[in-house]
């Protein structure tokens, strides 16, 4: 094995005292192993439904915790004004009271695991060790675990993500199915020593510490360094009917639509979406002066609520198998339910369902049957329009990014950045209503920079300087837009857009306008389009779609006043060019 891993293991064990280590070879047999001890513990139910499961955390940990996520950089300045930041030496301290002896009558399992293509030059191996078999049967669906991982990490360093549910299980004690530790959960990055560690919660991004953890927020301070891109973003390749293809990326905050238009289904007549990613891009610039994009996950850790066969049909026939569900509702007949799972299908809402809460629940019921952040987590590989590049191991060449929020008001449907500066402008001004996936309140609008607000590793200041840096003579620049699917009508409260499937229509839009085979109108706030060329027949009133595509003047205005004292918090770290472009009438 890694000498360095053998040290961290024998260290570890020390530390949190487990009963037993095991080292997860990502073999059929261990999984099946881990299932039926998930079972057994209650902490997996069966589905009617082939190889798929159902988990019901504690209904105190659902969600990332964003105020209990940490950057322990050693100078404060480097963590910025938007990360939460103590000294390394403190945090450690502090940590290492909370995991000694936490694993006590629990097993530790060692994951090694590999993010990105096997084959690819820019896979990154990583080890995580936890007590939580329910996140090695996630990671085992969204990284490549076990042998194949350690045999290419070879003697090299790794990056360290400690992570502990942290409830030992003293003798005698009764386990829970969930077991926890909400008071205490505390997620603490090392960027300079290349380590996670997580303790109490065993949610999603708070405890599959490959994901957000390492992929975004460890892998921002390393693409900073060596002049890539870790971003929060999805990857899809976009086909017209000529047969021609582009691929873009795309950045929307948590619970914003990324795994949705990932998955889209079209309505335009020869055009096609395929799926490359739908959460993370890790992006290179090629010898030929373009920018590359792999998707360092396997799999996908998708919002349940709202997904049916009118909303996201590829996503339905994803899940259909091999699937881990999350706080979703359970159905008599043993199947999944959430709240929009029937839209479509015409299914009725049932008359009796378990909650995610594992209580009874009837149409008469004040909550909801399922958590509006359960999630199915399952392996790419069961994704019916999965790009045939997909595992490419140089990547797939960006022609267009897009940015984009949840906002009922203001931000028009679509527009597209006149320069790589504008472009950059947009990231950085970016807002968003607040939803579900991570604890706190719901429909609050807040900055969200590039989306990657709970995600930047380092000085979002300075991450804006990296973004406007990718700049260079001899590459080619992907083209910039920005969307905004969730404009409200003022009086009804309804969305104005009709979304997901319909997204197609913007996606051809900026398709064309890449090689500019459709007009614009020239605008200070960017290229806008015209009426006639997202218009589709019957589908919205002329009225509509002025609504959707126009800058209502007065807003906008407050809202680029309320964007420049924003940019004011990171002092010095701001690039002079956004403060600029954030005066009203830019
Ligand atoms: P994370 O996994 O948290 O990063 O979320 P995500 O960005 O992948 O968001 P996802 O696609 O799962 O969508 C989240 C919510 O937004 C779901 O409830 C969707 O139904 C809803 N949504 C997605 N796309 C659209 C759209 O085009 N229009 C409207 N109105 N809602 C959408
Ligand atoms: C997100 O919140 O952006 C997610 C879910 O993708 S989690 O993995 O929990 O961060
Ligand atoms: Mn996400």
């Amino acid at each position: 094995m890694n000498a360095e891993l053998d040290a961290w293991i024998s260290e570890i064990v020390a530390l949190c005292q487990p009963q037993n280590v095991h080292i997860v070879d990502g073999s059929e047999e261990e999984a099946n192993t881990l299932i039926q001890k998930l079972i057994a513990s209650k902490t997996f139910t069966p589905l009617q439904r082939p190889g798929s499961y159902l988990a019901r955390s504690n209904p105190d940990d659902v969600a990332r915790v964003e105020e209990r996520t940490f950057i322990c950089s050693e100078r404060q300045e480097d963590a910025g004004p938007t990360n939460n930041w103590r000294a390394p030496k403190e945090m450690r301290n502090h940590l290492i009271e909370l995991f000694q002896g936490c694993m006590q009558g629990r097993t530790m399992y060692v994951v090694p695991y590999c993010m990105g293509p096997l084959t690819s030059p820019w896979a990154k191996v990583a080890v995580e060790i936890t007590d939580s078999p329910y996140v090695v049967v996630n990671m085992r669906l969204m990284a490549h675990v076990g042998k194949a991982a350690l045999e290419k990490l070879g003697a090299s360093s790794f990056v360290r993500c400690l992570h502990s549910v942290g409830q030992p299980l003293r003798a005698g004690a009764k386990d829970v199915s969930w077991p926890c530790n909400p008071q205490q959960t505390t997620i603490a990055h090392f960027p300079e020593t290349g380590e996670v560690m997580s303790f109490g919660s065993g949610y999603g991004g708070n405890a599959l510490l490959n994901k957000k953890c390492f992929a975004l927020r460890l892998a921002s301070c390393m693409a900073r360094q060596d002049g890539w891109l870790a971003e929060h973003m999805l990857i899809i390749g976009v086909t017209n009917p000529e047969g021609e293809k582009k691929y873009f990326a795309a950045a929307f905050p948590s619970a914003c639509g990324k795994t949705n238009l990932a998955m889209l289904t079209s309505k335009l007549s020869g055009w096609k979406v395929e799926c490359v990613g739908d959460d993370i891009a890790w992006m290179h610039w090629g010898e030929d002066g373009r920018l590359y994009a792999i998707n360092p996950e396997a799999g996908f850790f998708g919002v349940a609520p709202g997904t049916s066969m009118a909303s996201n049909p590829v996503a339905m026939k994803t899940i259909e198998r091999n699937t881990i569900f999350t706080n979703v509702a359970l159905t008599d007949d043993g199947n999944v339910w959430w709240e929009g799972i029937g839209v479509g299908k015409g299914i009725e809402e049932p008359q009796h369902l378990i909650s995610w809460k594992g209580v009874d629940w009837t149409p008469a019921s004040s909550e909801k049957a399922a958590h509006p952040n359960s999630r199915f987590t399952v392996s790419i590989s069961e994704c019916p329009i999965l790009d045939p590049s997909c595992r490419a191991p140089h990547g797939v060449p960006i022609s267009g990014i897009i940015f984009g929020g949840r906002r009922s008001t203001t931000i028009p449907l679509v527009r597209q950045a006149k320069s790589w500066q504008q472009g950059v402008f947009f990231g950085a001004s970016m807002t968003s209503e607040t939803t579900a996936a991570a604890k706190g309140e719901v429909g609050k609008v807040r900055h969200d920079p590039f989306a990657m607000l709970p995600f930047c590793g380092y000085n979002m200041g300075d991450y804006f300087a990296h973004w406007l840096a990718q700049e260079k003579p001899g590459r080619h620049m992907p083209a910039i837009f920005y969307v905004n699917w969730f404009l409200k009508d003022s009086e009804t409260g309804a969305f104005l857009w009709p979304g997901y499937s319909e997204n197609m229509r913007v996606l051809r839009w900026m398709f064309d306008r890449i090689d500019t085979r459709v007009g614009a109108e020239d605008s200070p706030f960017g290229y806008l389009p015209c009426v006639k060329d997202i218009a589709r027949d019957g589908k919205e009133s002329e009225a509509t779609l002025h609504k959707l595509l126009s800058i209502d003047k007065a807003a906008w205005h407050k809202e680029a006043t309320e964007l420049q004292e924003y940019f004011k918090r990171f002092g010095n770290a701001l690039p002079d060019i956004l403060q600029s472009l954030a005066s009203p009438g830019q």
